[in-house]
């Protein structure tokens, strides 16, 4: 598949957590390095385990699985299997979630993760022509007190992130609960996104835009259940951060024929298509375009307009999108 990747115009990346990233290969190959013993006897067992029910299902594996990430090399390596993957598919430009607070429940310091994962980012537009920038996700199912305990640890250590996300179990946790963790990240200069829609209802992305003020919503798909919330977010030309291949396989939609991008794109939202995890989901975002092209027909247009709104929904500096564009 990856040989008809090869994008008609240049692509940015939007939603993607790089320990989604985390191949199978790689993960017993970081355990046999750090001593690992995992509960599972080899490649053929844990490739096993990636049959998914729901989004809780896939992030226990998701979990356990980073288990094998303790030293700052290990996080460059992963980063920079993930930088070279994406660049054959037709990356330029890839916005990089991480999830700090999913490092530190396990003893493993802000400076390694954060650091692991910058150094390699660092070199990405010499390495792979790709420009980068760093997100740091907060996991909603935890406390806020949590999420603005790792915020301050990251500014004081002046951690080179352009924004902030929020993932992990979406129902039962909405953005209302991270009101002042999006507030002192605005205060600090930083962006704003959060995953909003995906399992979670039309009501969670209305706050995420009124309580947190963010600028683009992770997944929003279930959107197109409020004719009205559709109406603002085209008015407004609210990025939503689709990942087809990842609804499919936490079962969000039945398949990807049923899939509502095309609906979303008719309705003139601002979709582009991402990657999630996709070491978990089945594919890169060249996989999810050729997947889409297959059951859709997706035209060559739609496919230039899905590129260029990742460029205009990145957050870029305006020389970088104006190059890339
Ligand atoms: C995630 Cl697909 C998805 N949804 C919510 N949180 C996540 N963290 C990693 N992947
Ligand atoms: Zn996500």
């Amino acid at each position: 598949m990856q040989e008809e990747a090869a994008q008609l115009v240049p692509l940015a990346e939007l939603h993607l957590h790089i320990e989604g990233t985390l191949q199978p290969e790689l993960i017993l190959e970081l355990a046999e390095r750090n001593g690992i013993t995992l509960p599972y006897s080899g490649l053929e067992e844990l490739r096993g385990l990636y049959e998914f029910t729901d989004l809780q299902s896939f992030l226990d594996l998701y979990y356990a699985n980073m288990a094998v990430l303790q030293t700052e090399q290990d996080f460059a390596d992963m980063t920079r299997a993930y930088l070279a993957r994406a660049a054959a598919a037709g990356v330029r430009h890839a916005e990089i979630m991480m999830d700090p607070q999913a490092h530190l429940s396990r003893g493993v310091s802000l400076e390694t993760c954060v650091k692991g994962v910058a150094s390699a980012l660092a070199t990405s537009q010499e390495d792979f022509g790709m420009s980068t920038l760093l997100i740091a996700a907060f996991l909603r199912d935890q406390s806020e007190e949590s999420a603005l305990e790792v915020l301050d640890g990251l500014l004081a250590m002046n951690a080179p992130i352009a924004a902030i996300g929020l993932d992990s179990a979406e129902v039962g946790n909405p953005p209302a609960k991270f009101e002042r963790l999006f507030a002192k990240a605005r205060e600090a200069g930083l962006r704003l996104t959060a995953h909003a829609g995906e399992e979670g209802p039309p009501s969670y992305i209305i706050e995420a835009l009124d309580i947190l003020g963010v600028e683009r919503i992770d997944h929003g798909i279930r959107c197109m259940e409020d004719p009205d919330l559709v109406e603002r977010l085209v008015a407004d030309r609210i990025p939503l951060t689709v990942c087809p291949l990842s609804n499919v396989r936490l079962r969000t939609v039945d398949t990807l024929a049923d899939h509502p991008l095309p609906a979303m794109l008719a309705a003139g939202l601002n979709v582009s298509v991402n990657s999630d995890d996709p070491a978990y989901f089945g594919g890169y975002v060249d996989d999810n375009f050729s997947q889409l092209k297959a059951v859709f027909d997706l035209s060559d247009f739609d496919r230039a307009r899905l590129a260029a709104n990742s460029i205009h929904s990145s957050f870029a500096s305006e020389e970088r999108k104006a190059e890339l564009l």
